[in-house]
């Protein structure tokens, strides 16, 4: 398939699906329909284990997905932690997403702590669209100097496995209450200065070249692209019934390791 219509696809596909699944902290791997496993959920969740019966149970803790069972889960409350992916170079993507990385979690109905997680990218890359009252004022930032590199020094931050670990960058933001996080992410941009482009959330039918997702996300390695690392997000993108949890089955060697979850 033409990577383009792929990903214009998945930009639908992602915009609509993003404010119905569930997080599921510390659940490894949910089980595919022909295994048996357990899976484990911090908060509680709305969960249809039998695609023929209602949304009857609402369940927390340790939950058996009985074998030949598709499981789906609708979100109750707000995910714990939301990760917002970044390509900088549209035109000549290698989709790794991971050239701006941020994660935000919720401190209090009007507190959002916002944290650049990793910079997969050489050129300038400026960052905007942060709505309410920043504490340390990334807007209008270029991201490497936030992590005190100056530009043109050419690293890649938290993107490969055989470098040193940089702690993220971090902020309080205040907001209005009761924004909902994905909201609050969706209105996040980056300038590339180098090139002059700015990559924002995707309208409907255009390729995506920013993503958000309600988990602690593993984003891809340096240079691997995303539909590597995780091969169920192909599946997905053509139909959108299967396969809706694609973020949770990855190829290790592909992604970086998640430095946020018990895993
Ligand atoms: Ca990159």
């Amino acid at each position: 398939m033409n990577k383009s219509i792929l990903f214009a696809m998945l930009s639908i596909l992602i915009l609509t699906s993003c404010s119905k699944i569930a997080t599921l902290e510390n659940t490894p791997r949910l089980p595919s329909e022909a295994e048996e496993a357990i899976a484990y959920f911090e908060k509680k969740y709305d969960v249809k284990i039998d695609p023929n019966q209602d949304w009857n149970s609402t369940v927390s803790g340790q939950v058996k997905i009985p074998k030949n069972k598709a499981i789906e889960v609708e979100r109750v409350s707000e995910a714990e932690a939301y990760t917002m992916c970044f390509e900088d170079h549209p035109q000549t993507a290698d989709y790794d997403m991971n050239d701006i990385v941020l994660r935000t979690t919720r401190l209090s109905e009007d507190k959002i702590q916002l944290s650049i997680i990793a910079c997969g990218a050489h050129d300038a890359l400026v960052l905007g669209g942060i709505q309410g009252t920043e504490e340390k004022s990334f807007n209008g930032k270029e991201v490497h100097e936030l992590f005190g590199y100056q530009y043109g020094q050419k690293v890649f931050i938290n993107t490969e496995k055989n470098t040193a670990y940089k702690e993220p960058v971090t902020e309080i933001v205040t907001v209005e209450k009761n924004l909902r996080m994905d909201d609050f992410l969706k209105s996040i941009y980056i300038e590339n200065r180098t090139t002059g482009q700015t990559i924002k959330m995707p309208q409907k039918g255009e390729a995506p070249h920013a993503i958000i997702v309600p988990t602690s996300f593993r984003y891809p390695l340096e240079k691997k692209s995303i539909t590597d690392a995780y091969p169920d997000l192909l599946t997905w993108a053509v139909n959108m019934n299967k396969n809706k949890f694609w973020y949770l089955y990855w190829i290790d060697e592909l992604v970086y390791p998640d430095k946020f979850s018990d895993q």
